[in-house]
């Protein structure tokens, strides 16, 4: 038997019941299974032969009718060995989980291609959601695979020009509100309470937290069935690093990996709840009116699933840090020229994070640690040009080529002899 169950009272909902919090005490709920009834059917499944993706793990998900599925061959993302990064943040072992490598360009694919199979299980026809542009532009292009009519909730002008391109050209309804991340979220869960024919996809959603959960599962995988000491990575609303924590522990509780990584969530400066209450050692976090930062995707002031991660920092005996925009993008930077990886910013948030908790001897330098880039950079080509080296503009003429790259007019001209 598979449910969605309260994190706080236990209670319990069934598997096919369109509900986004628990019924009794209003608190998150999470997908739960009967594990050993799971174990029976992994020894008997063929999984370890399927190859790297999120449907690798199909057996561990909450999934009725496997010919329903609506796949753009999501997951299956490079683990990046980063022996030149290395020296900017401090950690001898280092690998990217480049995320950026999925259909849509974000982690947010893993997760809608389980959501969007679900409502297309249970009949739903209309799928919305509030963003910050990657959840947009994932639930639009499954949506449209799967027909389905698609509305999207985003904050006015604040998301990256290439997530609002990606919601528009897949064919969503897209809704500017007025206000930000949490206005909009705020707005499309009373709607998805009141109209119930209108299926909810943000990550209060536990079967979209299900296919997130993949990207722990093929961590371990990569790594030849062992987990990293630690995993960084950017936190927004919150469900990301909840799901992988869900990923680890359940691949621990089925014996698929011996221990567990220190989970290590990084939010920017001006916009981390979650960072504070857990630095300031609070339970709770104090919500945000006016979350502001460079890397709009985690530009979020209350964050929905805050329970569910402060449980897997804690649980895991992790911690959280803040960094600034600076740091964003020099880190962001600093990842493209010595590694040839292009992530938005929310995404260089974790290489910022990790350096920055090395130098504060958070971190051992012998430590297995993997960072998450979580969206690709071609996002936000915005940001990615106001950082860089302006291209230089000469005429199409040898002479002046030349003394734009400082080379001499008389060089000499090799001859080669035989
Ligand atoms: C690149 O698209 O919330 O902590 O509405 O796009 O699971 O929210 C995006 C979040 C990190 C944070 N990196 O993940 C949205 C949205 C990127 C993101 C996050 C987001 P969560």
């Amino acid at each position: 038997m598979i449910y969605q169950t309260c994190i706080a009272c236990g209670e319990k909902h069934g598997a096919d019941e369109i509900v986004y919090s628990c019924k009794r005490c209003g608190d998150l709920l999470e997908v739960e299974y009967d594990y050993d009834l799971l174990k029976a059917k992994l020894e008997k499944s063929d999984w370890r032969s399927l190859s790297l993706s999120v449907w690798r793990y199909k057996d561990f998900m909450p999934i009725r009718d496997p010919s329903k599925v609506i796949s753009l061959n999501e997951g299956g993302t490079g683990l990046h060995s980063c022996n030149r990064l290395i020296n900017f943040v401090g950690v001898e072992r280092l690998y990217v989980k480049n995320e950026g490598e999925n259909p849509t360009g974000s982690f947010k694919d893993r997760g809608m291609t389980v959501g969007v199979t679900n409502a297309v299980e249970l009949g739903m026809k209309t799928v919305v959601c509030a963003s910050t542009g990657n959840t947009s532009a994932s639930l639009a292009a499954y949506a449209a695979k799967a027909g389905l009519q698609c509305i999207v909730f985003i904050p006015s002008g604040k998301i990256a020009y290439g997530k609002l391109a990606q919601a528009m050209v897949y064919g969503a309804k897209v809704v500017q509100i007025r206000g930000n991340f949490d206005h909009a979220l705020k707005t499309v869960l009373e709607l998805s309470e009141k109209h119930r024919e209108v299926y909810l996809l943000n990550s209060i959603n536990p079967y979209r937290l299900e296919g997130q959960k993949t990207l722990a599962h093929e961590i371990c995988d990569q790594l030849n069935k062992r987990s990293p000491d630690r995993v960084v990575l950017p936190v927004g609303n919150a469900g990301n690093i909840s799901s992988l924590w869900k990923g680890f522990t359940e691949f621990h509780k089925l014996g698929m990996i011996d221990k567990l990584p220190k989970m290590t969530g990084i939010q920017a400066e001006g916009a981390a709840p979650i960072a504070r209450a857990i630095k300031n050692g609070e339970d709770e976090i104090l919500p945000l009116d006016k979350p502001e930062t460079i890397a709009t995707a985690i530009r979020i002031g209350v964050p929905i699933s805050w329970k569910k991660a402060m449980r897997a920092i804690k649980e895991s005996g992790g911690t959280a840090e803040t960094v600034t925009d600076e740091e964003i993008l020099e880190a962001q930077k600093m990842l493209a020229r010595s590694e040839g990886l292009f992530v938005e910013p929310a995404s260089a948030s974790s290489i910022a994070g990790l350096k920055k908790l090395f130098e504060m001897g958070k971190i051992g330098k012998d430590e297995v640690v993997v960072c998450v880039t979580t969206g690709h950079g071609l996002k936000d080509p915005d940001i990615a040009i106001k950082i860089s080296e302006k291209p230089s503009e000469v005429d199409a003429e040898i002479g002046s080529v030349e003394n734009l790259l400082g080379l001499s007019r008389s060089m000499p001209v090799t001859v080669v002899s035989r």
